[in-house]
């Protein structure tokens, strides 16, 4: 019997080599792929909970997701296999100008880690690169972060050049230490996160809307 509270503990705890090994164990003993993936995605839920309630902080949420997408990778291939998808496609990057991407891995991290597909753009993309993504991707969702006062104008260009794009399913969701729900509502965004725990709740809400 594989014992999937392992992996959870494994994964909440950022033990890599632990969570590889339970991983392996669970995939030897013919668990299921989607029961391993609900372990793991649960453990990751747990993490971003804790890290809202700052009981825990970004290096342990680093060391659980790099857990967690190692897990992952193992597992991948049966996923592939059992036929189970990712519940969402997302691209995400940090908006033209700005090179700070530290926020912005966190949100896209957790958004693996609840089962999303996630393209990262990288850093200082530019509207046109957010559409062309978008589009080529059939993206659910585009995550824009902006850590400069100097580049919140950029999200606003964003959203607008998604909207005019005629992506009107793909739901956009923007953060980053400037921006505030104000702001995603002055720029018609359609989700604002403060942190990347909080990211995962707002893109889960986003997407059941619109399903
Ligand atoms: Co820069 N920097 N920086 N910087 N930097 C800040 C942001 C700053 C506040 C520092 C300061 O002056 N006190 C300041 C901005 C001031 C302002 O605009 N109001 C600043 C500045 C001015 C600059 C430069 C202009 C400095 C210069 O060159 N004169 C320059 C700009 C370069 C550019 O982007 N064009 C610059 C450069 C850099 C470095 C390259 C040196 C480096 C970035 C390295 C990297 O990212 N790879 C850097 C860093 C590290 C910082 C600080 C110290 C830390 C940022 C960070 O990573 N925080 C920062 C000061 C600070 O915050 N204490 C500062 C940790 C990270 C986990 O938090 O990114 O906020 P954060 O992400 C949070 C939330 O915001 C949210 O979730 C995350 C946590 O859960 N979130 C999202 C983020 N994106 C989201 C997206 C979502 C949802 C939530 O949905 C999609």
């Amino acid at each position: 019997m594989p014992d999937l509270q392992k992996l959870s503990e494994a994964i909440k705890s950022g033990n890599r080599e632990q969570a590889v090994a339970t991983t392996q164990e669970a995939i030897a003993a013919k668990a299921a792929p989607r029961e391993i993936l609900d372990a793991m995605v649960a453990a990751m839920d747990d993490v971003g909970r804790k890290f809202q309630c700052n009981e825990i902080f970004v290096p342990e949420m680093l060391i659980a997701a790099r857990a967690m997408k190692e897990s992952m990778a193992q597992l991948e291939p049966l996923l592939v296999e059992a036929g189970i998808k990712p519940i969402a496609k997302a691209v995400i990057g940090t908006v033209a100008g700005d090179l700070h991407d530290i926020g912005k891995n966190l949100v896209a991290m957790m958004w693996k880690g609840a089962n999303f597909d996630v393209v990262d753009l990288g850093t200082n993309v530019s509207p046109q690169k957010f559409v062309d993504a978008a589009k080529q991707h059939n993206a659910d969702l585009v995550g824009l972060s902006a850590l400069l006062t100097t580049t919140m104008p950029a999200i606003k260009t964003t959203v607008e050049a998604i909207k005019n794009a005629g992506l009107n399913v793909t739901k956009v969701v923007i953060g980053g230490a400037p921006v505030t729900q104000a702001y995603a509502d002055q720029v018609g965004a359609d989700g604002y996160a403060p942190d990347a725990a909080s990211a995962v709740d707002v893109a889960r809400k986003l997407l059941n809307a619109a399903a």
